[in-house]
């Protein structure tokens, strides 16, 4: 393994809050590093991080892209990743694959929280990460006032090291808080040297005290220089920037306007000079560099020809073409531009590359060319629950048998998506995200698979039971032509404690209706309660026969079965039936600022709160856990996110059914369109 070229590469994530700035700032990366010879823009939508054409068309990116560059002798490769929430899977896929991360943010207090849970996500799998603040000419609060409020959400402590100079409101260059040196900023060009202004001296003096001193946190030799008033060489604070981002133990911050590519380049050198090297990331996730090839797949794409690229990062050793991983050949290895594919020959540590043909082989998953190579501690990011469903039918309905094929082609692209066909209901339900992420999905369906589909609430799974015993008696006597058709029992109807099922049982004696015929009248009962008399399913009934008579020439079991359903049909309103709705349990994690918010939008959606308190696992966050009927769940999800600046989240399970209350149920019947009762399945 050649160690320069180890040393020499860069794998870099690009993420943040929508919108603030990441796919421009890849533009300008790329340009500055010659990667590409013309910038494009978002307002264009010829960017290289914006390429596919559902990220061009809602100017937003919704998923991963990989850009590649080489900027003096360092191979870089950048994920553009998306920042909304609701395509968070695909950046955490990626992340967990970064060498490091650089955090893209907005001058703006007020939006810092949105940050909290990609925050989260890198001090987890300790993913070293730095901050660049980006739009600092919109900038609505001041540089150290935006720093402060970003350590609220951070557990790693944030440095500061570069100050920004502004001339009236405009930013016209920032200052190096390690040499001290001041830098004007120039259009298409890099910084210039100049004089540290004198009416910044206090402030330079201020934020670079403050580096210095979460610096030396680490490092106790820079501790003793600080407190004995030596100044400590400029050498010695790059080292312990490099070890300390290294490690994930601090998060340098830079800033900028990516537009306008200030502040870019600095950023560039940040990540030669301080970004760990593929071995140190390496060493520090357990693995060693004498071992044989060792990847992770960061996401699934399938082409528009319809072939599949796995984009991978190589944590260890080298991929040649045609290697065997995990016992499926690699058919070819590309760099990847954007859209564009360049093919080359081999891939090594550090580096992120797209191979083609991993048939069956998943996102997240770890490959190895051995089978008993050890693979460490490598970050996994979880499966994200899905919180949104939406009711989805084929256009055509010859179609309905593409679907499964392309479904499965979805969901191993994206596996934050999921899909049922529902036992009861037998609607497709497609879950996500968010509305976004399934409509980007939907797209998806349309434009790769050929299957425009139609969506729809899905409907709530309701059921039904009863409240009262009952007996009840049918008789089925039909004479056709030649031999007829009669069978004739007695039903005792009881309900049973929620939960029971439904059960059969019988209590003949003297065979007045023969052994062979009473599993006829077990499904005509079966049958029936598939649809009670409000339409739904019924639950938690005991049926016993308890008597019947039979016809030596024309009972059979399909006779009694019918007998059974006349009943049944006759018995059953009889019962008082209620209707049950689903409830479930929902566990809503929320910054504790926002707890009575959550409680009043459980509250206020017919939940019923079991109780609240602080996440063990996350400093400032409150989880709520409640009750909460199915039918309230449908945009749950956007209500808790319009309210907690879109961080909020929850997961749920189906816990248990409930009558529903009897204003609702009026509502629920009227709306059903199930018929009342025929007993018809
Ligand atoms: N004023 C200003 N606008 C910017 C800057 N960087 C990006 N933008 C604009 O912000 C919007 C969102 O940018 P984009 O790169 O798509 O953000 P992303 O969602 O983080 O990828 C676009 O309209 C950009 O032109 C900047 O430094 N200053
Ligand atoms: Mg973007």
């Amino acid at each position: 393994m050649n160690q320069k070229v180890l040393e020499n590469t860069r794998n870099v994530a690009i993420v943040g809050p929508y919108s603030s700035g990441k796919t421009t700032l890849l533009e300008s990366l790329l340009s500055i590093a010659g990667a590409i010879t013309r910038k494009g823009s978002i307002k264009d939508g010829n960017t290289v991080g914006d390429s596919s054409t559902e990220a061009k068309e809602r100017q937003m990116s919704v998923e991963v892209t990989a850009a590649t560059a080489n900027y003096k002798d360092i191979n870089f490769t950048f994920l553009d990743c998306p920042g909304s929430i609701e395509f968070a899977q695909e950046t955490y896929n990626a992340l967990v694959g970064a060498g490091a991360a650089i955090v893209v943010c907005e001058p703006v207090i007020d939006r810092v929280l949105t940050l909290a849970p990609l925050f989260k996500f890198l001090d987890d799998w300790e993913i070293p990460h730095l901050v660049f603040i980006n739009k600092m000419d919109r900038s609505k609060n001041g540089f150290m006032d935006v720093l402060h409020a970003l350590k609220q959400v951070s557990s790693r402590p944030l440095v500061p090291q570069q100050y920004p100079i502004h001339q009236g409101e405009e930013l016209v260059g920032y200052i190096d808080l390690v040499t001290e040196q001041a830098y004007h900023y120039h259009k298409g060009s890099p910084a210039d040297p100049v004089p540290l202004p004198d009416r910044l001296k206090d402030e330079e003096k201020a934020a670079r005290n403050e580096m210095l001193e979460t610096l030396s946190e680490f490092d106790d030799h820079l501790l003793e220089e600080l407190l004995e008033d030596i100044e400590p060489p400029k050498e010695e604070i790059l080292q312990d920037l490099k070890l300390e981002l290294g490690a994930d133990q601090i998060v340098p911050v830079f800033l900028g306007i990516a537009e306008q590519d200030y502040g870019v380049r600095p950023l560039l050198e940040a990540l030669i000079e301080e970004a760990p090297a593929p071995t140190v990331t390496a060493q520090r996730r357990g693995l060693s560099n004498e071992q044989g090839a060792i990847a992770q797949v960061l996401k699934t794409y399938f082409t528009s020809q319809g072939g599949r690229l796995s984009l991978v990062r190589v944590w260890q050793g080298e991929i040649t073409d045609g290697m065997a991983l995990n016992g499926v050949r690699a058919g070819g290895i590309y760099r990847m531009m954007g859209q564009q594919q360049q093919p080359t020959n081999t891939a090594s540590a550090g580096e992120i590359v797209a191979l083609g043909r991993l048939e069956g082989i998943k996102t997240g998953e770890i490959l190895t060319a051995n089978s008993n190579q050890k693979t460490a501690q490598l970050p996994k990011a979880d499966k994200l629950e899905p919180v949104y469903a939406l009711a989805i039918t084929p256009e055509n309905r010859k179609d309905e048998v593409k679907l499964s094929a392309a479904m499965s082609k979805l969901i191993e692209e994206d596996p934050s998506l999921h899909w049922e066909q529902h036992g009861d209901t037998k609607e497709v339900i497609l879950w996500g995200q968010g509305e976004i992420h399934l409509q980007v999905a939907l797209d998806r369906l349309r434009r790769k698979y050929n299957l425009p589909m139609t969506t729809h609430l899905p409907q709530v799974p309701y059921k039904e039971t009863i409240r009262q015993a009952n007996k009840s008696h049918g008789r089925y006597k039909h004479q056709t032509g030649g031999h007829g058709a009669f069978g004739d029992v007695h039903l005792d109807i009881k309900p049973l404690p929620r939960g029971t099922g439904f059960q059969f049982h019988e209590t003949i004696v003297g065979g007045v209706v023969p052994k062979q015929y009473i599993p006829g009248v077990e499904t005509g009962v079966r049958e029936y309660l598939a649809h009670g008399p409000l339409g739904f399913p019924v639950v938690d009934v005991d049926v016993t026969l308890t008597d019947g008579s039979y016809h030596t020439v024309d009972s059979s079991e399909q006779a009694f079965k019918q007998a059974a359903r006349l009943a049944m049909t006759e018995g059953m309103p009889k019962c008082n039936p209620v209707l049950l709705e689903p409830i479930l349990t929902v566990n809503v994690a929320i910054p504790s600022e926002f707890t009575s918010k959550a409680l009043q939008l459980v509250s206020g959606r017919r939940g019923q709160i079991l109780g609240y308190e602080g996440m063990s696992d996350w400093k400032g966050w409150d989880c709520v856990t409640a009750y909460l009927p199915q039918a309230e769940m449908h945009n749950f999800i956007v209500e808790l996110r319009s309210l907690t600046m879109g961080v909020g989240t929850f997961k749920w399970q189906y816990d248990h059914l409930q009558e529903v209350p009897d204003k609702v149920k009026e509502t629920v019947l009227a709306h059903s369109g199930n018929g009342h009762g025929n007993g018809k399945g």
